[in-house]
């Protein structure tokens, strides 16, 4: 196996607001990994994914904007990651069209997230939602990245982008493309919505209750905490006692993410609680958490010239990375002129 120059690569969608489950299944240990210095650090946002369902012109705009501001806002430094927009990238785009031609039908039609999003009327939904994981894979291999911090939602992507790098490599006799590793860690890799404890906790969810906003207000946070659904018990001393009770489990992975514990610490200390005691404390926490967060977003979003500046020159960055790794791609192909 090749040497790989330890590398990260994320990416977040510009679907709409930031949420809780970005914050924490991801965004989080973006700003861990940067900081541990041990891997160069690239993160993206994926505006090609997000155009896969119907985006509004303007609010995209705002959108990635508002996405970049709170990625600064939570401790990504663009002194220190390559922060940018994957559409000023052309590189992504290039090659997901040659692992277009290596993913199979099947393989793409089995992806659950396929099957979740385009749901019973798949002959209406994009090409693009259907292609989604082979940009993804494109994302990741054009920087040859060797680890991606996502939340759990994401681990198939990431296995169908290892099966595309192993084709490739097959394919062509060579070891060109790495076996990227999925990092999924912490109490809260799969953040559910507040309203329904079996769905994800997800920006484009139609229902605002369902979920927490970077941007939300204390007030806010504390009203949707409030009516966040549960059971009528109350919380158990042991983690066992959490099976079968996934509005609980949420709330109780929810605090010990943001506290920065264990689920095993938070029932330690909250076990015989009722939800009427717990609620108000985890509100507390995830004000306390998120407002200088939100604080910084709305300054940052003052300026959108900077923003754009900061943008601009992490697109350069990432051009300069990604562009020999596409040559290379095309000569293995076997595309005159490349
Ligand atoms: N609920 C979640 N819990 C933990 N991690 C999550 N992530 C998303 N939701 C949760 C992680 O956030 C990163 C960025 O995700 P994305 O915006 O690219 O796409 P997504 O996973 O489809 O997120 P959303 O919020 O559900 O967006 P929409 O509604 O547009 O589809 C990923 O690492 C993801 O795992």
């Amino acid at each position: 196996m090749a040497a790989f120059t330890p590398r990260v690569f994320s990416g977040i969608q510009p679907s709409g607001g930031l949420t809780l489950g970005n914050y924490l299944g991801a965004m989080k240990r973006f700003v861990t990994m940067q900081d541990e210095g041990k891997f160069e650090t690239v993160y993206c946002m994926v505006d090609l994914h997000a155009i896969t369902v119907w985006q509004d012109p303007a609010a995209l705009t705002r959108a990635t904007r508002e996405l970049c501001a709170g990625f600064i806002a939570a401790g990504v430094d663009p002194s220190k990651s390559i922060l940018f927009n994957q559409s000023q990238v052309a590189e992504h785009a290039q090659l997901a069209w040659i692992f277009n031609c290596v993913a199979r039908m099947g393989w793409m039609q089995r992806m659950t997230q396929w099957k979740d999003k385009a749901g019973k009327n798949s002959q209406n939904a994009s090409l693009g939602l259907f292609a989604y994981p082979a940009l993804m894979a494109a994302d990741i291999l054009v920087y040859h990245a060797t680890h991606v911090p996502v939340g759990e939602d994401q681990k198939q992507h990431l296995e169908l982008t290892r099966d595309i790098a192993i084709k490739f490599n097959n394919d062509f006799g060579v070891d060109f493309f790495p076996e990227t590793e999925p990092v999924i860690e912490g109490a809260a890799t799969r953040v559910m919505s507040l309203r329904d404890g079996s769905k994800k906790m997800s920006k484009s969810d139609p229902s605002d209750m369902s979920r927490i906003n970077l941007i939300d207000d204390a007030d806010t946070i504390a009203q949707k905490i409030r009516k966040a659904r549960t059971d009528p018990d109350a919380l158990p001393s042991e983690v066992d006692g959490l099976d079968d009770r996934p509005e609980a489990r949420n709330l109780v992975n929810i605090y010990a993410a943001l506290a920065e514990t264990t689920p095993e610490a938070v029932l330690a200390d909250h076990g015989g609680s009722q939800f009427s005691a717990f609620k108000p404390e985890l509100a507390d926490l995830a004000v306390n958490k998120l407002a200088p967060i939100s604080t910084e977003m709305s300054r940052l979003m003052e300026q959108p010239d900077e923003i754009d500046r900061i943008l601009g020159h992490g697109a350069e960055q990432a051009r300069a990375l990604a562009a020999p790794i596409l040559k290379k791609t095309y000569e293995i192909v076997g595309m005159v002129g490349a």
